[in-house]
């Protein structure tokens, strides 16, 4: 059923100027407003009010600090390639102070970000990319005579919300790796507290938004799971939403970088994908707003899982990952039994391995996976005794 109160914001002034503002159609913008509403798992309706939002609504505004990191958070999010995204971000945000992308530099700087603090004292949001260095009282990482931990800690007093952008501020990341020389810690760490964490190397800019977009509408922040993870984005495993899932139930699997499965679009799990241990939404929203295949499986890379603790940057690439649900998704296609004996037996191999999961027992996943492989094997005897089906 069409949602009247959204069709009939078409008409609206003031959203006619906010999609004017984004180089959009009026339907363009209100489409992605019921997009981001959808994303947040929003009751029907709200999707007007979102979009009422984002037009009318005074921005909150965001003190974004950098410590230990690439700067790929704010290249993804604020530099995106899709200029729709970035010019959306800051029209929904008021960016009053990033290092990166400020003109001014020393003082003057500083200043900026007092005044702002003042200004906004209780309501602006802090958003802190990359991970704080704590080892010999945090001398590795200061601005303007300040160590990250006293920055964090001296923005974080007066913050509406605290939003840790990216993996090194959500538990570390890559600067944690270990011997981790300098201490690297993630946010809540330092603080003491649970912050809103979007974790991902870099993350991707929808989940940011939309966490923002939530704020902007409704004043609140959207619920989490223990490591302080948005559940909208990363309560599913990329495994569970995978394109290349049905090859995996099928036991179809590129077994090196360039061979013959690898280029017909095999599964990855061989190749050391960790998307059967990782939380998130990259399978489902991709990257960037550039169209389909713009994230790492897609483009032929196994996930090496960036935004999850205990994986990314500690397990060795071509590790193989463990298994925790594999249950397929219903939105994916079926196996396609008719292409040979490798669908049953990879289909066999699926519920011995959820036995296996199910007891926690790695080495019988890993035995049943190499039934499927057994069954490629098999696959290609057939082929190779038989005429080619097309
Ligand atoms: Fe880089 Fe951000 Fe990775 Fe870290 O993203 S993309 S190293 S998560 O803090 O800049
Ligand atoms: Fe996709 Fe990786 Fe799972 Fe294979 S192992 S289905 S490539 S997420
Ligand atoms: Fe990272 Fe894996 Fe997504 S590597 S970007 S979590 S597909």
């Amino acid at each position: 059923m069409a949602n009247q109160q959204l069709i009939s914001l078409e008409l609206d002034e003031r959203v006619g100027a906010a999609a004017e503002r984004l180089s959009m159609s009026r339907r363009e913008f209100l489409q992605f407003c019921a997009a981001l509403a959808s994303t947040l798992g929003l009751a029907p309706g709200a999707d007007a009010a979102v979009a009422e939002a984002i037009a009318t609504k005074k921005r909150p505004s965001v003190i974004w600090l950098h410590f230990q990191e690439c700067t790929g958070c704010t290249e993804s999010m604020l530099r995106a390639e899709h200029p729709t995204l970035e010019r959306l971000i800051l029209d929904v945000i008021s960016l009053d102070y990033h290092e990166t992308l400020f003109a001014a530099a020393g003082h003057q700087v500083e200043a900026a970000r007092h005044q702002a603090m003042q200004e906004n004292k209780g309501k602006y949001v802090l958003v802190i990319e990359g991970a704080i260095p704590t080892r010999d009282g945090g001398v590795y990482c200061k601005i303007g005579g300040k160590t990250a931990i006293e920055l964090t800690k001296e923005c974080a007093a007066d913050a509406a919300a605290v939003i840790a952008i990216g993996s090194c501020a959500s538990w570390g990341g890559m600067p944690s790796t270990d011997p981790n020389p300098t201490g690297a810690s993630s946010v809540s760490q330092v603080l003491g507290k649970p912050v809103i964490t979007i974790p991902g190397c870099p993350p991707n800019p929808y989940n940011f938004l939309t966490t923002v977009v939530q704020y902007l509408t409704f004043g609140t922040l959207p619920a989490v799971d223990h490591l302080g993870r948005p559940k909208f984005a990363y309560s599913r495993l990329i495994h569970e939403n995978c394109e290349r899932r049905a090859h995996f139930d099928a036991g179809r699997f590129a077994m090196e970088f360039g061979d013959e499965g690898h280029r017909k679009g095999y599964c990855l799990y061989k190749l050391g994908c960790k998307g059967p241990e990782t939380y998130a939404n990259c399978s489902v929203i991709m990257f960037g707003d550039a169209g389909a295949g713009t994230w790492p499986v897609a483009c032929g890379h196994p996930c090496i899982g960036c935004t999850e603790q205990g994986v990314g940057f500690a397990k060795p690439i071509h590790a193989m990952a463990k298994m925790k649900n594999i249950e397929p998704s219903v939105f994916l296609p079926r196996i396609v039994e008719e292409k040979g004996v490798g669908a049953t037996l990879g289909s066999a191999a699926v519920l011995a391995a959820v036995a296996g999961a199910a007891a926690g027992a790695g080495a019988m996943v890993a035995r049943n996976l190499g039934l499927s492989h057994k069954a490629e094997q098999m696959e290609e005897a057939k082929k190779s005794g038989e005429k080619t089906e097309v």
